[in-house]
């Protein structure tokens, strides 16, 4: 298929911690790469937005870094998707400016992510960057002319909010801007904390027996699977009400093998949580293991990592600087 006739998909993903965990990947990561041969497709590490709450210079880059080795690890191929880092296309924080400008106050004040970030950091230690994050993120799905983007559930209302945007862009100025749709896969696990099965697995709110990283050392992440929090009853069935532990591994064992949580149930009749935390366990080693090796490959040679890097801003600058020419244009700008 000629590239202009395929769908063109974007996704972020923030480089906030040393290493993405089970939720990022298989609630939002895994999907990526599914894209890459039938959509023109768009993936970028987005520094841009982890500056907007405090944070160490030295270790955002080093996470950055380790962001886009673990998604090349995770099946994105740079030969087919742009894979790039926001901050090395200077359009999307251009573009950023000119949505602040038609964004109301109080339609940025609804958005409730940032209600939850600032009202645990209290309003002196919240940025006006956290307050305009959503706007900077619909930037960078505009910028590109995004028909489908890849997301969660929990950015939803940042979705809608950029269609918003886009739409009200093209009337005030004239057809611009693709309005992008969200891609939610339902199916999409939402995988939750292994010692709180009532929370979800998050970076910032779970211990770290809670957790388990892509990156984790295999022997350990078997250990927290064999420890995770159980429920009454011997069963190994999924009620995520009843017995959120052992639904929440189910779930795992699920995304893992591609196996449905039925067929599972079935393979596991009569047996006890034990064998089926074991079972469980190996499988997680088995997965993270290489997961890990490879991604440390790949970190164990910057060169060609900036190279990869290189070639996607340039495919990236490539669609970005078209879009903001004839944004400016509408605008009014003298060119
Ligand atoms: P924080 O603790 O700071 O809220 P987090 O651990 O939830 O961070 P994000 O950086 O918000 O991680 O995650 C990026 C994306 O990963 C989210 O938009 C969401 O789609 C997905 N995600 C995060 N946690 C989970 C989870 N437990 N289950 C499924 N998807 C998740
Ligand atoms: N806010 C998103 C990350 C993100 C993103 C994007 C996702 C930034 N820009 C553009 C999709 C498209 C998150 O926290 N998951």
């Amino acid at each position: 298929m000629p590239t202009e006739s395929k769908p063109r998909v974007l996704s972020g993903i923030q480089p906030t911690a040393d290493s993405f965990h089970f939720g990022n990947y298989f609630g939002a990561i895994r999907q990526w790469p599914t894209f890459q041969h039938d959509h023109d497709a768009f993936y970028c590490v987005v520094d841009l937005h982890a500056i907007t709450v405090e944070y160490d210079p030295a270790a955002l880059r080093e996470r950055t870094y380790r962001s886009v080795a673990q998604l090349i690890a995770a099946g994105i191929d740079p030969e087919h998707s742009a894979l790039f880092i926001q901050s090395h296309v200077p359009q999307h924080a251009q573009l950023a400016w000119v949505l602040n400008c038609i964004t109301g106050f109080g339609e940025a004040g609804r958005m409730t992510q940032f209600k939850d970030k600032s009202a645990k950091s209290g309003s002196d230690r919240t940025s006006v960057g956290l307050f305009t994050y959503p706007i900077l993120q619909a930037a960078d799905i505009l910028i590109y002319q995004a028909d489908q983007v890849p997301i969660g559930e929990d950015q939803r209302q940042h979705l809608e909010l950029t269609r918003d945007l886009a739409g009200r862009f093209n009337h005030r100025f004239g057809k611009t801007f693709t309005v992008p749709q969200p891609y939610i896969v339902k199916s999409m696990a939402k995988i939750l904390d292994l010692q709180d099965p009532t929370a979800k697995m998050s970076k910032s709110a779970s211990a770290p027996s809670g957790i388990i990283d892509l990156l984790e050392d295999p022997r350990k992440a078997a250990k927290k699977i064999r420890s995770a929090v159980t429920d009454s009853g011997s069963e190994i069935r999924f009620d995520e009400e009843n017995k959120p532990g052992i639904s929440n591994l189910l779930t795992i064992y699920s995304a893992l093998t591609g196996s449905p949580v039925a067929v599972i149930e079935k393979e596991y009749e009569g047996q006890q949580y034990g064998q089926f935390k074991v079972a469980l366990s190996e499988l997680v080693a088995d997965f993270v293991g290489p997961f890990g090796e490879r991604t440390n490959e790949l970190l164990a040679d910057r060169a060609e990592l900036d190279r990869i890097l290189k070639s996607g801003a340039d495919k990236a600058k490539a669609v970005a600087t078209q879009t903001l020419a004839l944004v400016y244009d509408r605008l009014g700008f003298v060119l």
